[in-house]
């Protein structure tokens, strides 16, 4: 399966209920303020966003007031408009220093290991050198997890002590990595962390001694956030961007999820980058975000 077609069968539970209730919607109805009110709700059940849904809302009353519109008439429009939405924040990853460092945050469970690993497929197979230091210093699993994708992709993980300093961990790994003329070091961190201000610390404690051994490092801060806790995701991208800041997203998750929608209220709020998409658990399911892609099969092209 290719990955545009894990994509569009992955949102196919998104898909599938936006369809449905846009064909209960607009079945041989002309554009009233009712059907208005209805169009704007399914965005909404949709994980679209309030403000993403008042905006489309809007929009349609403007061009389409008292006109018939068909089924595949606004499904197209829409796929259209949400296009336009996303389209600003379609920005690839670029690599731009070297060592280009990368920090991965994100809450337990979202897929920052995982994204680690299918990254660094792709800069493997550019022939890019990549190191990467296992930053969850407090759950061996987490270190082995690293290990194990090392071992497959045939990258060096820099490890501490259980339980160790995370940032002293990263500065090491990033001088190693400019000694050893690495081009990209990829720096995991723990999600599971007592509370926002231990995250906090931990997190700007790691910034100050990166920029000690490099002022511009981290070049890259990535938030990984799971696709299918929907609007959940809104509310870890303010949390982060409020304790450390964000230079793009990865969404997660989107092969089976019935919340994609969400990346498009994320998209419309934050305008912050959205560099890539998971679509699987395997190293090469990693969609380059593309706008186009994206808002086709969230609508079921
Ligand atoms: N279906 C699917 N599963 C994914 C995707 N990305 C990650 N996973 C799975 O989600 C689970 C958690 O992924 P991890 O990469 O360990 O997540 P993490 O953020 O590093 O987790 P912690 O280190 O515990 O905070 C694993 O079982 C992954 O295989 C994806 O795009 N699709
Ligand atoms: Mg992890």
């Amino acid at each position: 399966m290719s990955l545009w077609q894990k994509l569009k069968s992955g949102l196919s539970k998104t898909s599938q209920s936006l369809t449905q209730n846009i064909t209960s919607v607009f079945s041989h109805r002309k554009l009233d303020a009712q059907t208005l009110d209805a169009f704007e709700d399914l965005l909404i059940e949709a994980d679209m966003g309030v403000s993403t849904a008042a905006a489309l809302r809007e929009l349609l009353q403007k061009q389409r007031m008292h006109q018939e519109i068909s089924e595949p008439e606004i499904k197209e429009w829409l796929a259209t408009e949400i296009t336009k939405i996303l389209e600003p924040v379609a920005v690839p990853l670029a690599i731009t220093h070297k060592p280009h460092v990368i920090l991965m945050i994100g809450v337990n469970g979202v897929g920052k290991t995982t994204t680690i690993a299918k990254l660094s497929q792709e800069w493997v197979n550019e022939k890019r050198k990549v190191l990467w230091a296992a930053g969850d210093t407090f759950r061996s699993a987490a270190v082995e997890q690293l290990q194990v994708w090392g071992k497959r992709l045939n990258i060096e993980v820099c490890t501490t002590k259980p339980g160790g300093d995370a940032a002293g961990l990263a500065f090491d790994a990033l001088k190693k990595a400019t000694e050893t003329g690495m081009d990209v070091l990829c720096i995991d961190t723990a999600g599971r962390l007592q509370n926002k201000k231990h995250l906090m610390e931990e997190l700007t404690k790691m910034l100050r001694v990166l920029k000690k051994a490099e002022p511009l490092a981290p070049h890259t801060i990535l938030l990984v956030l799971d696709a299918t806790t929907g609007q959940n995701a809104v509310d870890q991208v303010k949390a982060f961007q409020e304790i450390i800041g964000i230079d793009g997203l990865i969404v997660t998750k989107l092969d089976g999820t019935a919340k994609g929608g969400v990346v498009v209220a994320i998209a419309k709020q934050f305008g912050i980058p959205i560099v890539a998409l998971g679509v699987g658990e395997g190293a090469e399911d990693l969609k380059p975000f593309s706008a186009h892609d994206f808002a086709k099969a969230l609508v079921g092209g």
